[in-house]
This record gives structure tokens, C-alpha cells and sequence, in this order.
């Protein structure tokens, strides 16, 4: 029995019915027949934590949370305060929920064990980039939290439990967002569609805004670090200046927009269409982006969306991770550019449209 949307006043006065995150979790169990409402729970339990983490984000400048905090965290990346902040309250909002078992963090060397049980009875894995984009922070720019989540057969080990869910990204049952931009926005799939929930400030909702989205096959913009395009293969550098030219029919070029961060970049592509890149450069020559907790919960979702994810060559879904903080080339957006920087970085740019 689906809930009656929260009806919502909106600023122009008319009445919106829109429904709530919790609602709306509750309305998908329908999809989940043997759903005991842990699921539910564990993605109540994110959405605490995103909203902790933004209430922090918001009043940085004014609390002490901005600035590093002098550690170096396990991808040799300068710690922030507020990354540090938002690993804590996800743990701390997981633990307390009770309904997962192993939790995987860009900011933790290794997983943390939830269940002091000898067996996890919890069924839920979750993974998460606890604050994308760190370095945006003390500049006011955007940022982002990216979880995904996998489950775990019945009575496996703590001890055990990364071995067995370090599986490809296709076996996620849910992945998801969290854009702190100029509104906050949570963006999540469970495998039937993306749909995304605009925080609320007044009443702390989720109110669902982006219901079923789906990327726009015509690409706005493409985004990419050209500072590195010394490093770029020369099937890559091909492959921007085809992205470039100018559109026969219409004159039009398609625009370049990088954020600095992935979250930020990956929600506009999605939402105006459009194609992230972060291919291997000298720095990165596994790339830049994190496989478990980056790469795979964005690719499910832009999948669900009707997009693709590659890392030039294979399916990101289909990657099998060989351990937790692995890196990956990744080109992920409107499917046709996917399929195009393929293409390109494969050798056979001449069965692309366009291609002089
Ligand atoms: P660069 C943030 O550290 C991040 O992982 C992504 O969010 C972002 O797109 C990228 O790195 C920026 O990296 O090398 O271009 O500064």
C-alpha cells in the first residue's frame, strides 16, 4: 500500500505533493518481497548521516571544520577536517543502525567489522566515499558522499566478509549520492530507476524532485582534467578533438565544465547529459578514481539512468576488484560519448559518426 505524498508548500505557493525519502523507501519495498525492512533502514541510516554531514558542510566557516587536520590518509591524500567529520558520522550512523555488518571508507586502510557477533547476522556490506572533493571545501565549492552497498549470504565471518564482497559492481543492490551543491541533493538507485530528493532545510526532508531520471542521449558538457593531456594516449587527445568539433546542423560545440569534484560533475552530466573522464595519467596510471566506493555506485547508477561506464575498455560493473582501494580509468556519462571514447582509445574511431 503505497503512502500519501507529504504535501509540501512551495515557495511560488502552489502546492507540491511530493514524497518524502522515507516514504518513498518504504513505497519501493514493494519491490523487495522479501524485504524485512533492514533495507529500508540501512538506507534511512545513510540519509542521517548525509544530513549531519550537511548541516556540518553548511556552517564550515563558521565552526572550526575547515582546514586540514594534518593526517595523511590511506590514499596519500593531505586529510581534510570535514573528511575526517563525515567518515565519522557514516560510521557512527551505520553502527548505530544496526543493519550493517562491514563498512569499506576511502579515509580507513582497512574495513571496520560492525557486528561483534562471531557470525554477521547484519546482511548489508557498505562502501563509501565519505567526502568527494575535498580540496572544494575550503573554497566553497561543491562536494559529495557516494555509497554502495552489497549484501552478504547469511553467517559469513566478519573476519571473512571482505573477501566474500569484493564482487564485481554489477552484484551492488543499491548505490547513491549525496551532491552538497547549491541545494542538497540525495540521488539513489536499488536497481529500478534513479530517482533524487532535495533536502528541505525547514523540515530535515528528503523531498523526492527527480523522479526516474533518465541522462539525455545529446551531451551538454564533457569534463576532464586537461592539464594532465600531456600524459594522454594519443587515441585520447583523437578523441577530445573530435568531442570539440563544431556540430554540422547546429554550429554548436559542446562546453567543458570540471568541478574538481566527481559527485558534482557526474549530477549535472546526468542531468543535462554529458561524459566524465579520468583516464591513467603519470600521476594515476591505475587513474584516479576508487573502484569500490567511486567508480562502481556511479556506474550503477548511470546504467539504471540509461548511460554506460568503461574503463576504456571494460564495463566497470564487470570489473572484479582484487582489493578495497583499487583504482580504475574511468569514462562514465550519456551512452553514445561512452561508447565513442571507446572507440577512440581502442582504435576503431572510424566506425564513430562524424569521424572526418
Ligand atoms: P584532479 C577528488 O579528489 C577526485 O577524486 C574527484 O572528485 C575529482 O573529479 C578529481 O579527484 C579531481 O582530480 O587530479 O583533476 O585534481
Amino acid at each position: 500500500m503505497s503512502r500519501a505524498p507529504f504535501e509540501h508548500e512551495s515557495p511560488s505557493g502552489d502546492l507540491k505533493s511530493v514524497l518524502t525519502l522515507e516514504q518513498f523507501i518504504i513505497n519501493q519495498r514493494e519491490h523487495f518481497p522479501h524485504a524485512t525492512g533492514a533495507f529500508s533502514r540501512l538506507l534511512r541510516d545513510v540519509s542521517v548521516a548525509a544530513k549531519i554531514i550537511n548541516h556540518n558542510i553548511r556552517r564550515a566557516g563558521i565552526l572550526d571544520v575547515l582546514g586540514e587536520t594534518g593526517e595523511v590518509n590511506v590514499q596519500d591524500e593531505r586529510q581534510k577536517k570535514l573528511d575526517e567529520i563525515a567518515d565519522q558520522e557514516l560510521v557512527r550512523a551505520l553502527r548505530r543502525g544496526g543493519e550493517c555488518c562491514l563498512i569499506g571508507s576511502e579515509e580507513q586502510p582497512e574495513t571496520i567489522p560492525m557486528s561483534p557477533d562471531a557470525q554477521a547476522q547484519e546482511r548489508y556490506a557498505v562502501f563509501f566515499d565519505p567526502l568527494d572533493g575535498s580540496t572544494n571545501t575550503d573554497v566553497n565549492a561543491s562536494v559529495g558522499t557516494i555509497f554502495s552497498v552489497y549484501t552478504l549470504p547469511e553467517g559469513v565471518r566478519p573476519d571473512d566478509a571482505l573477501e566474500v564482497v569484493l564482487r564485481p559492481g554489477a552484484e551492488q543492490v543499491a548505490a547513491g549520492y549525496v551532491a552538497y551543491g547549491s541545494s542538497t541533493m540525495f540521488v539513489f538507485s536499488t536497481g529500478n530507476g534513479v530517482n533524487g530528493f532535495t533536502l528541505d532545510p525547514g523540515i530535515g526532508e528528503f523531498l523526492l524532485t527527480h523522479p526516474d531520471i533518465q541522462i539525455p542521449d545529446q551531451p551538454a558538457r564533457y569534463s576532464i582534467n586537461e592539464a594532465d593531456i600531456d600524459d594522454f594516449s594519443p587515441e585520447l587527445r583523437d578523441f577530445l578533438r573530435w568531442l570539440k568539433r563544431k556540430d554540422p546542423d547546429t554550429g554548436r560545440r559542446i562546453r567543458s565544465r570540471y568541478i574538481g569534484s566527481f559527485v558534482s560533475d557526474f549530477h549535472r552530466n546526468l542531468l543535462t547529459g554529458g561524459l566524465y573522464m579520468y583516464p591513467a595519467t603519470a600521476d594515476h596510471p591505475e587513474g584516479k578514481l576508487r573502484l569500490m566506493y567511486e567508480a562502481n555506485p556511479m556506474a550503477f547508477l548511470v546504467e539504471q539512468a540509461g548511460g554506460n561506464a568503461t574503463d576504456g575498455r571494460r564495463r566497470i560493473l564487470d570489473i572484479n576488484p582484487e582489493h578495497l582501494h583499487q583504482r580504475t580509468p574511468l569514462f562514465i556519462g550519456s551512452a553514445a560519448l561512452v561508447e565513442a571514447a571507446d572507440a577512440f582509445l581502442q582504435g576503431r574511431k572510424t566506425e564513430v559518426t562524424g569521424v572526418q
